[in-house]
């Protein structure tokens, strides 16, 4: 018999320091005043941050590749898989469309459009005479630093065309083409994680059908995965200088710009309505969730997952803080069998933060230039906001450049995103940080289905 904690309570006090934590948080305070205070410092932490960044994606393909299949081998039975699986998908499903359901409420109450922008904001984005979509390619990467290769990658099924308004069956085609790639070694060059983990648990399930031939595959994996993860640990060690780099050098870089500011004033109400939007779903939903299903205290899961939402917040990129999610969630004590995969396969395809965040901009932006939706189209706007948030990948901007299909979907002309481009840096950095606390959570929910054989 085990003691009533065996490893199954996700409020077990986690292997890192708190003080680590701490230090981390310290590093972002620094790290915006100095940015805020001290003019053009952004130049000299680029290449400090960059490293720290590369460092933290380095590992990301290797570590989905082990943690998933380690998660599927040690299932033991692929018909194990069912309940764990079906439980995570309608988990990812539930909560976000919960979360566009915010959006839309949200963005209907405060109404952050109307009135707000004045007309020369508005022509500003009018007068552009070449192709809304081109437009919009180049205003996109002018001013986000996406570069137009990365604009393509984000959904890279889909031409984006405003004339024609991409279907909700056209998005779930693309959908299907991003769940098998025609080449594994490809998708890991071009950290596709979305296909590599399709390919795993197929291979993973069909290991476990084969019981003599997978003793030594699950030894690998295993001892691959754990060295990964202790390399992820000894990378936290440095993680205060490098979020402190990462921080200062993006919110230097907006200083520097300065329109950053003028531009919040000007739609700060927008701002402010996707932040409470966020919060709701962050501080009322998600836990509320956790506390029905692990009848635990959430506050105290979160704060077991600091680390992971604080690189979240330093890095706004859910693959890139993936490997923090992995080794919090397992200090968090939920079953390495939950979150070998459901984590992964979370920071892939469970974006509740982007989906809020897609359906409240597009309704935003529908309001600013007076453009009055139905119901229906309402409806529309959520339907396409989840399916955009499930094909967003977990890289920076990503949300914005997916929302082309929900203004698409309504009719909504494209060059407005310019309205809302210049503060979505840092609204990204919210949006992800929920992204990743959802996916945490999620592995604790699906964690109470799988049985913790004893060890
Ligand atoms: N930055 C994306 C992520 O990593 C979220 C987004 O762009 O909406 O989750």
């Amino acid at each position: 018999n085990q003691s009533p904690d065996d490893g199954n309570s996700a409020s077990k006090k986690p292997h890192h320091s708190n003080s680590l934590t701490y230090w981390i948080a310290g590093a972002i305070v620094a790290a915006i005043a100095i940015a805020l205070t001290v003019p053009n410092v952004a130049t000299h932490f680029e290449i400090g941050g960059e490293l720290f960044l590369r460092a933290l994606k380095m590992i990301v393909v290797p570590l989905v590749f082990t943690s998933v299949m380690c998660g599927i081998l040690g299932l033991g039975d692929v018909r194990k898989l069912g309940k764990p699986g079906a439980a995570a998908v309608g988990y990812y499903l539930c909560t976000t469309v919960l979360a566009v359901i915010i959006g839309l409420v949200v963005v209907n109450v405060i109404r952050p459009g109307v009135g707000t922008v004045d007309q020369a904001q508005l022509d500003k984005f009018a007068q552009k005479d070449t192709q809304p979509h081109q437009v919009l390619r180049e205003t996109l990467a002018e001013s986000s630093g996406l570069s137009e290769k990365l604009i393509g990658d984000v959904f890279p099924e889909l031409e984006v065309n405003s004339e024609k308004a991409p279907g909700v069956e056209t998005i779930l085609e693309n959908l299907a083409l991003m769940l098998v790639t025609d080449n594994l070694f490809g998708a890991a060059v071009e950290t596709q994680l979305l296909p590599i983990i399709v390919f795993t648990i197929a291979f993973g399930a069909l290991l476990t059908t084969m019981p003599y031939e997978t003793r030594t595959i699950t030894t690998l994996v295993t001892e691959a995965n754990n060295a990964l993860l202790a390399f992820v640990m000894a990378l936290m060690k440095i993680a205060p200088l490098g979020i402190f780099c990462l921080v200062a050098a993006r919110f230097g870089k907006a200083q520097a710009e300065g329109r950053f500011l003028d531009e919040l004033g000007q739609i700060g109400w927008y701002f402010a309505a996707v932040v409470i939007g966020l919060a709701i779903h962050a501080l009322i939903v998600l836990p509320l969730i956790f506390w029905i299903v692990r009848r635990e205290n959430p506050y105290r899961f979160a704060a077991s997952m600091s680390q992971a939402l604080l690189t979240a917040f330093s890095t706004a990129s859910s693959s890139a803080t993936l490997p923090v999610t992995l080794e919090c969630a397992e200090a968090a004590g939920i079953p390495k069998r939950s979150t070998e995969f459901v984590i992964p396969l979370g920071a892939t395809i469970n974006m509740d933060g982007t989906a809020l965040y897609e359906a409240a901009a597009a309704i935003f932006i529908a309001q600013a230039i007076g453009f009055d939706l139905t119901f229906g189209e309402q409806a529309i706007i959520a339907v396409t906001a989840t399916l955009a948030a499930i094909g967003a990948a977990g890289i920076p901007e990503a949300g914005l450049v997916t929302m082309l299909i929900v203004l698409g979907a309504v009719g909504l002309p494209l060059e407005y995103i310019g309205l809302i481009l210049a503060v979505d840096w840092l609204l990204d950095r919210f949006r992800t940080t929920v992204n990743v606390f959802g996916d945490s959570i999620g592995a604790a929910v699906v964690g109470v289905t799988i049985p913790d054989e004893p060890s």
